[in-house]
């Protein structure tokens, strides 16, 4: 409860992450049993709307993100060769008010007598506004969602300090893991963005409660400046998401190519590329508000597929002539660029502002960003989770179950959310809880509900794995995949101050030079030297 520890706090943010993911998956399978069929099976038109919103806000606030920087505060400073982050004090703080927060978030479902929270996950005003959202439940969840914005500025003020100076000996910037780089990006991207939507939601507030007209026209308010607040917030916050496992598919890969990552440089660039363009095209979630430019966003969204595209080259660059071996952590990763992949192409058709208009608020926007955050994301989290479990506890999980867990997965995933867009292009919208016969919409919503019951028995199958592993206990060893990055060259698990000695630091594969010496160029160590 009152560690400081950089490895214990990670893994607790990691773990609560998770926790929220099963409650997330579940409203999720809830949605999906109601659609399952035409004509009203589980819960009627308000519960559903409380379920999607619940289910969006806990999904990219309380999991994917915080799972994150869960990693990120694992990984960082055994990365960089450091003994714990810059601030572990902040640190702890940051891990309280991120569950504190999600606390709330969850209490705003059920504390309301008008109902739950049935906003979306957006929480546009009006329709958030005190007129239309009566009851405390929204000004719980706008309070919880503050105190996890605050939580990932104290995350990222550490991730950042930690990087910029606490690196070991020989770990120049061009040399830092890219996990490393791509969630220090995120954490830039983190402080530029949450302090708008924080004073979005404070001025939310003001209008609910103190009868501020912030957002309300009829006292001289403009409600479109909410949706310019929120986005500047909620488009870098996809990258916020997405960041960190390329990141961790970028470690992966090349591990198990046996090859050094193709075109390092320009994978940090494109990195930087995209968090910097990623500041600049929230309007595209505003282009039927006619009120934007929606060419220039149009085209700027265009533009940040470009670095999106250079990383695929990196990854099948280092693939390309490689000695491939398909264990679990790669198999996710490969999962992870297929869905991706079909999730970027479907997003540039939704950044071309004319089929936005059509397109916007169908069920083909729903299967677009389940395709990036849940095929990547998701997928990109059971990557890490295979990898580094044997880090973390000293022991393997099961790999005959983790093939298991990721054939039902994929199968699952591709399932659940192919069907949708195709009923997206019949013209089915999202946010409904119900629909008629005979417009094309039923099969696929039936194969679709099905899809998530496969999807449900993967991440059950997992949990099944991460006990049974637990009493096995498969000793791991320190490097079980002969691992490149510096966390492979300490114990597993790493000691409290994470390393006895470190080895020289003469490239970005230090654990793999380590192992390889004959390979290094330059003179041997000699004893003499100061121990790097
Ligand atoms: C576990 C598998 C998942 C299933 C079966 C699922 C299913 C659904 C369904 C049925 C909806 C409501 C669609 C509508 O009525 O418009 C929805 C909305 C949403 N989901 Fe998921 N989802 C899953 C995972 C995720 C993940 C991992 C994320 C994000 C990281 C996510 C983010 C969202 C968001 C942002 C919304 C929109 C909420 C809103 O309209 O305000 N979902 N999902
Ligand atoms: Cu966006």
């Amino acid at each position: 409860m009152t560690t400081t520890d950089h490895k214990k706090l990670g893994i607790m943010y990691c773990v609560t992450a998770f926790t929220f993911f099963l409650i997330g998956g579940a409203l999720a399978g809830a949605m999906r049993a109601e659609l399952a069929d035409t004509g009203s099976q589980l819960v009627g038109a308000q519960s559903y709307n409380t379920l999607f919103t619940v289910h969006g806000i806990i999904m990219i606030f309380l999991f994917v993100a915080p799972f994150g920087v869960g990693l990120a505060n694992y990984l960082v400073p055994l990365q960089i060769g450091a003994p714990d982050m810059a601030f572990p004090r902040l640190n702890a703080m940051g891990y309280w008010f991120f569950a504190g927060g999600g606390l709330l978030v969850l209490l705003s479902s059920f504390a309301s007598d008008a109902g739950g929270v049935a906003t979306g996950w957006y929480l546009y005003p009006p329709l958030s506004g005190p007129r239309y959202s009566p009851g405390v439940g929204p000004d719980l969840l706008i309070l919880g969602l503050a105190l996890v914005a605050i939580s990932t500025v104290m995350s990222g003020v550490n991730v950042i300090t930690t990087t910029f100076l606490m690196r070991a000996p020989g770990m120049t910037m061009w040399r830092l893991p890219v996990f490393t780089w791509n969630v220090v990006v995120t954490a830039i991207l983190g402080l530029v963005a949450f302090p708008p939507a924080v004073a979005a939601f404070v001025l939310l507030l003001f209008d609910r409660r103190l009868a501020g007209q912030a957002f309300d026209p009829l006292g001289g308010g403009d409600p479109i400046v909410y949706q310019h607040l929120f986005w500047f917030l909620g488009h870098p916050e996809v990258y916020i998401l997405i960041l960190p496992f390329f990141g961790v598919i970028t470690e992966t890969i090349p591990v198990f190519s046996r090859k050094p990552l193709f075109g390092y440089t320009g994978f940090i660039l494109a990195t930087l590329a995209i968090g910097a363009l990623s500041t600049g095209v929230w309007a595209h979630h505003m282009f039927t508000t006619g009120v934007v430019d929606n060419p220039f966003f149009s085209a700027m969204t265009f533009t940040i597929a470009v670095p999106t595209g250079v990383k695929f080259f990196n990854w099948i660059g280092t693939m390309w002539g490689g000695k491939l071996s398909f264990r679990v952590p790669m198999l996710f990763s490969i999962g992870f660029l297929l869905n991706f992949l079909i999730g970027g192409i479907t997003g540039v058709m939704l950044a071309s502002a004319p089929l936005d208009f059509q397109l916007a608020d169908s069920y083909f926007l729903v299967s677009h960003f389940h395709y990036t955050m849940m095929g990547g994301s998701v997928f990109g989290i059971f990557a890490a989770i295979y990898f580094w479990w044997p880090k973390a506890f000293g022991y393997m999980l099961s790999e005959r179950f983790g093939r298991a867990v990721f054939a039902l997965m994929l199968v699952g995933f591709n399932l659940t959310f192919w069907p949708q867009f195709v009923v997206g292009l019949r013209g089915m919208p999202r946010r409904i809880v119900d629909y008629a016969p005979g417009l094309g919409w039923d099969t696929p919503n039936l194969v679709s509900s099905l899809g998530a019951l496969v999807l449900s028995a993967g991440v059950l199958l997992f949990l099944v794995d991460a006990f049974t592993s637990r009493r096995r206990r498969t000793p791991a060893g320190d490097d079980p995949w002969g691992g490149f990055s510096l966390e492979w060259a300490t114990t597993s698990p790493p000691p409290e101050h994470n390393f006895s000695s470190l080895p020289r630091i003469r490239s970005e594969r230090p654990a793999f030079d380590m192992r390889h010496p004959e390979l290094v160029s330059g003179p041997p160590a000699t004893a003499s030297e100061p121990p790097a």
